[in-house]
């Protein structure tokens, strides 16, 4: 079938301030985006059926299992129809007045900070921004946080200390094709990306060598030219020891340095005592393979060092990037065409996720919310007194972990996430939610968290509505909408509103996602991530736009957008890459008698996030039925298990139970579960980056035993 042309005009569907009214018939395929990963692949629907778009330079024609299966829970039977009080379907009016009245209730005797909000990394710019918005606005409360958080946080904080700008990818993904080496740090993208897969072939087959630094020997791995199966949890020593050998075989680019960088002489002193012996006891990587490993990358005239959530998913994730981001700055990498630090993002809109205001410490256009100037620009905006806006509140587990107790929120707005699934030490995040008041979640499936909710309230999915969503790359795109959406359900802005009115501020909240677009526009300008200069249109008519993209006085040219924000200068106040000293540590929890071998923990292929969504799709259930525990042959034989045995493993937190698969391909040392399916976070260590806030989701110290 030849895919019909990109449509965008006048939409089927217009949302009323009560909810989703048809107003003609859906149009027969609409050019969209998958609704899982950051790839946002671009594909077609029409009919029920999914088919790829060839103009989207991440996927190029290519799709995963899970978005040619995309469109099988649009019409599910396990999608929600209807509001949900206490698990008993109601009206909207009712749903919505009772959540207001205990919004007032729970508020006037606890102040404003005794309703929390959180939010997620798959919600469109407009939902994610208006979330901050009625955070602060409507609710008054400086307590909201998102999933984000446990996903690309590190890689944010380490890029915004050293680039003074936090753009995933800083280059277009097409980019990567072309470099002579690429190093990937922890990312399984055979397994998570598969589409960004052919951009490493395309290099490869252009004579580029892949190095991929993973304790198991993943789909990725097999790709490469260089593994580097690494201990969990040591990425930063082996990265201090990459640099150590950089600088020692004079691979550094002085010129680059002096002219682009600072702070080269601190790291140089600081990483003289790594030298490769010592990075190869902590690590357990050989030094003839971490020389292997400078030496691609030195001599590759464009090369690029990417980090994935193994790097960075730890209690010192922020210094682990920043350490890589000291490789590749003495290599002179970063703002020289063709080469780079990134890191490859996660959810559907992860990058935009982060920049629009669901964050603690965040207001939309990337602003800090303790910047006097900031609050100026975005209260105006709002029309709201600075003074009114609410300061920075808790990141998203101290958030989690406060929740119900004697100073903490006593009611939760969650929207885009099921933290019951996915977020550390899950079982204390269970009981914290069941400790609530009101627990309220807008889903479309009743996912665990939903399961515990109060109040349910039945939404949109992707296919059903429009919005913006920023990619990997940075590439803000449009997801347009291709099918009506059930009757009895509504949309994020229109639940947003529904609120917001029975607290009295409706008029602040538009449920139109181009209102809602425009004023993100203008509450972003003069930001980092300035997204004035992007309009529907544009991005329709140009496949997508970089941010940022400022906009111009009438009668200038539009601005471009910016695929290469660091070609001339990085967005630090003096320009100049920043390069910070960072010191090794050990993981939280060392591994030791009673728990002797490292968990460590992320995804398959079928599956996406906490499996809410793909774990109600048939072929994928088909594909991987059940939760399983990867170990190696070696540790199967000295614990007696063998393959499709039921194993328990154990950790400080709690207990969970899988099939076992034994194969070589991990270390011998360590585990691995999916965090697909109720267990993985049972487990896992809630330790948390003292600059990041990010859990130690991939490493915690466990014991393991066969189920008689
Ligand atoms: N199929 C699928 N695709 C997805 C998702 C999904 O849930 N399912 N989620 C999306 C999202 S939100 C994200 S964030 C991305 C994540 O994408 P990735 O970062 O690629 O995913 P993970 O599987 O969490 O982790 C990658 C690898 O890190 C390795 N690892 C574990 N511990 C360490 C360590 O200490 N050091 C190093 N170097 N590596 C380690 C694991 O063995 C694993 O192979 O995927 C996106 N795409
Ligand atoms: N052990 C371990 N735990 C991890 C990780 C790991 O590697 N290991 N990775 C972490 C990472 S990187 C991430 S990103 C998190 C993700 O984990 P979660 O935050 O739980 O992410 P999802 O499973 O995508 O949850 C999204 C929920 O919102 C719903 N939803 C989807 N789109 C929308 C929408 O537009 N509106 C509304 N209202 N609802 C929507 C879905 O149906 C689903 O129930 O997990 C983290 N947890
Ligand atoms: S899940 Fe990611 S890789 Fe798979 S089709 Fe969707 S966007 Fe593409
Ligand atoms: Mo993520």
């Amino acid at each position: 079938m030849k895919p019909p042309e990109s449509t965008i005009g006048p939409m089927p569907i217009s949302l009323s301030a009560e909810g989703p009214v048809m107003s003609r018939p859906p149009v027969g395929a609409a050019a969209t985006h998958c609704p899982y990963c950051a790839l946002q692949c671009g594909m077609y629907v029409v009919d029920g059926e999914v088919t790829p778009r060839t103009d989207i330079p991440a996927n190029a024609g290519g799709l995963c299992q899970k978005g040619w299966t995309a469109a099988e829970l649009l019409d599910s039977p396990e999608r929600l129809t209807s509001p949900l009080l206490r698990g008993s379907p109601v009206s909207w009016d009712e749903a919505l007045d009772f959540v207001a009245a205990r919004i007032r209730a729970i508020q006037a005797k606890h102040g404003p900070d005794g309703v929390a909000v959180f939010g997620g990394g798959g919600l469109t710019n407009e939902k994610a921004y208006q979330l901050g918005k009625f955070a602060r606005v409507a609710l008054r409360t400086s307590q909201i946080d998102y999933n984000g958080r446990f996903c690309m946080s590190s890689a944010a904080a380490a890029a915004n200390r050293a680039f003074g700008m936090d753009r995933g990818l800083p280059f277009p993904i097409t980019d990567i094709g072309a470099a002579d080496a690429v190093m990937l740090a922890g990312a399984n993208v055979a397994e998570t990306m598969p589409p960004f897969v052919r951009h490493l072939t395309a290099m490869r087959a252009n004579g580029g060598r892949l190095i991929v630094v993973d304790p198991r020997l993943t789909r990725t791995a097999k790709l490469a030219d260089l593994h580097l199966r690494v201990t969990p949890g040591t990425d930063l020593a082996l990265a201090l020891g990459l640099l150590h050998i950089a600088i020692a075989d004079g691979y550094g680019d002085e010129g680059y340095l002096a002219e682009r960088t600072s702070g080269f002489d601190e790291v140089r002193t600081s990483v003289s005592a790594w030298w490769p012996e010592r990075a190869e006891r902590v690590t357990g990587v050989p030094v003839a393979q971490m020389r292997e490993a400078v030496r691609i990358l030195g001599r590759a005239s464009r090369a690029m060092i990417l980090t994935g959530r193994g790097a960075e998913q730890h209690a010192k994730g922020t210094d682990t990037v920043t350490a890589f981001i000291n490789l590749a700055l003495t290599l002179g990498l970063p703002g020289r065409q063709g080469s780079g630090y990134g890191c490859v993002t996660g959810q559907g809109n992860g990058q935009g996720g982060r920049e629009h205001g669901q964050k603690a410490d965040q207001l939309p256009g990337y602003r800090k919310i303790g910047d006097p100037a900031a609050r100026a620009h975005v209260a105006a905006v709002w029309g709201v007194s600075p003074a009114d806006l609410p300061g920075p509140g808790r990141s998203a587990y101290e958030l989690l972990d406060a929740l119900g107790t004697p100073r903490g929120p006593k009611a939760l707005l969650l929207f885009g996430s099921n933290p019951v699934i996915s977020a550390p030490d899950a079982t204390r995040v269970a009981e914290r939610l069941a400790s609530l008041d009101l627990l309220v979640v807008s889903d479309f499936v009743l996912s665990e968290t939903a399961a515990m909710a109060d109040v349910v309230f039945p939404t949109t999915q992707w296919a059903e509505e429009e919005g913006t969503m920023t990619n990997l790359e940075g590439r803000v795109l449009l997801r347009r909408q291709a099918v009506p959406p059930p009757s009895g359900v509504r949309s994020d802005l229109s639940i947003l509103y529904g609120i917001a009115d029975r607290l009295g501020c409706g008029e602040k909240f538009p449920t139109d996602p181009r209102a809602v677009f425009e004023e993100l526009r203008r509450a972003s300008e003069g930001g980092t991530a300035d997204y004035s200069g992007i309009t529907y249109e544009r991005i329709a008519a140009e496949t997508g736009v970089f941010w940022p993209c400022p906009a111009v006085e009438p009668g200038e040219e539009p601005h471009p957008g910016t695929p290469r924000p660091f070609l001339d200068r990085f967005a630090t106040p003096g320009g100049r890459a920043r390069l910070v000293p960072v010191e090794h540590r050990p993981a939280a929890e060392e591994i030791d008698g009673d728990y002797p071998f490292y968990l460590t923990t992320g995804r398959v292929l079928a599956h996406y996030q906490s499996g809410a969504q793909t774990r109600r799709i048939r072929p994928l259930t088909q594909a991987s039925p059940e939760v399983f525990v990867e170990l190696h042959p070696d540790l199967a034989e000295r614990l007696e298990i063998t393959p499709g045995d039921r194993v328990r493993v154990l950790s400080r937190r709690g207990a969970a139970e899988g099939v076992a698969r034994v194969n070589g391909t991990i270390r011998p040392d360590t585990v691995f579960m999916p965090f697909h399916w109720d267990g993985a976070n049972r487990l896992t260590n809630p330790a948390l980056d003292p600059v990041s806030r990010m859990p130690e989701f991939k490493v915690c110290a466990v014991n393991l035993e066969r189920v008689a």
